[in-house]
C-alpha cells in the first residue's frame, strides 16, 4: 500500500429485497429507513458494467442509520471511518442498528446505480477483505479480473457456493448475437463515452455523487 490515504467512490445501492435469511434479522430493526450496502471502488466509471455485487461470508456487517431517512450496510469499521469523514449526522455518530452474517446476505436483490442492468443480486466471494473499503465489492467482471474469475467459478459451482443459478446469470450487456445491431451500437458508445478516456472517471464519479448515489469515502 502506498503512503498516502485511498480515496474510494463509495456506491449507494438500494436494497430491494432482502434474501430470506437476512429478512428476518432485518425488517424489524431499520425503522422505515431506506437500507443501502455501500461499495468502495477505484473504478467509478465502470459502473455501468456491474453485473452482482460480492460479500465475504464469514465477515460480519452492520446497519449503521446515516439520518432519519437512511441507513448504510457495511462494516463496523467503514462505518467508524464514515463518522469521522462526515456522512453520518451528526458527525462522528456511529448508530448500529443491527449485525449481521455476510452469509445472510447472499441473494438480497439490490439496486445497481448507472449499470445497464438496473437489479442485480448479493454473491459471495473469498477474498473480499474485512480490512479494506467497505467490506462489499460492487462486481464489474468485463473491467475486473478478480471479480470475471469469481463469477465464472460461481457459475460452474452454484450448488458448492450455495447461491441459485439465476442469481449469476446477469450479463454485462444484453447481447446475444453479431447480428444484434442496435443493441451493439447501443453498448459501444456506452463504452467508448465512460470507459475509454482518461476524463470519464471524475466525471462519472461526480455525476453520481450530484445525484445521491454516491459518496467520496477515505481510508
Ligand atoms: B474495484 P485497493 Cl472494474 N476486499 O472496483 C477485496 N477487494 C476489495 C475490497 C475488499 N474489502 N473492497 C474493494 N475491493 C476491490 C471495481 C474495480 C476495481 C474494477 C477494476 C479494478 C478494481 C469493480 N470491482 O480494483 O487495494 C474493488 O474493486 C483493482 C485493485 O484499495 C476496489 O476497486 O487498491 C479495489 O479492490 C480496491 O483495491
Amino acid at each position: 500500500e502506498g503512503v498516502g490515504p485511498q480515496e474510494y467512490t463509495a456506491i449507494k445501492s438500494e436494497v430491494i429485497e432482502w434474501s430470506a435469511a437476512a429478512k428476518a434479522i432485518v425488517d424489524a430493526k431499520v425503522g422505515g429507513r431506506k437500507v443501502f450496502m455501500v461499495a468502495a471502488t477505484l473504478r467509478p466509471e465502470t459502473m455501468y458494467g456491474q453485473t452482482n455485487c460480492f460479500v465475504g461470508t464469514s465477515i460480519k456487517y452492520g446497519i449503521f442509520a446515516i439520518n432519519n431517512n437512511e441507513a448504510y450496510l457495511c462494516t463496523y469499521r467503514a462505518a467508524r471511518n464514515m463518522a469521522f469523514q462526515g456522512v453520518t449526522e451528526p458527525t462522528g455518530t456511529i448508530d448500529q442498528l443491527l449485525e449481521i452474517d455476510g452469509a445472510k446476505l447472499v441473494g438480497t436483490k439490490i439496486k445497481a446505480p448507472f449499470a445497464i442492468n438496473p437489479e442485480v443480486y448479493v454473491l459471495p466471494m473469498e477474498n473480499v477483505l474485512a480490512t479494506k473499503g467497505t467490506g462489499v465489492v460492487t462486481s464489474v467482471p468485463s473491467d475486473s479480473p478478480d471479480d470475471y474469475q469469481t463469477l465464472t467459478d460461481l457459475r460452474k459451482k452454484a450448488e458448492f457456493y450455495k447461491i441459485d443459478p439465476s442469481w449469476a446469470a446477469i450479463d454485462p450487456m444484453k447481447i446475444q448475437s453479431q447480428k444484434d445491431t442496435k443493441q451493439l451500437a447501443e453498448a459501444k458508445e456506452i463504452a467508448y463515452k465512460e470507459g475509454f478516456y482518461n476524463d470519464a472517471k471524475p466525471k462519472v464519479r461526480e455525476s453520481m455523487i450530484r445525484a445521491g448515489l454516491a459518496f467520496a469515502y477515505a481510508e
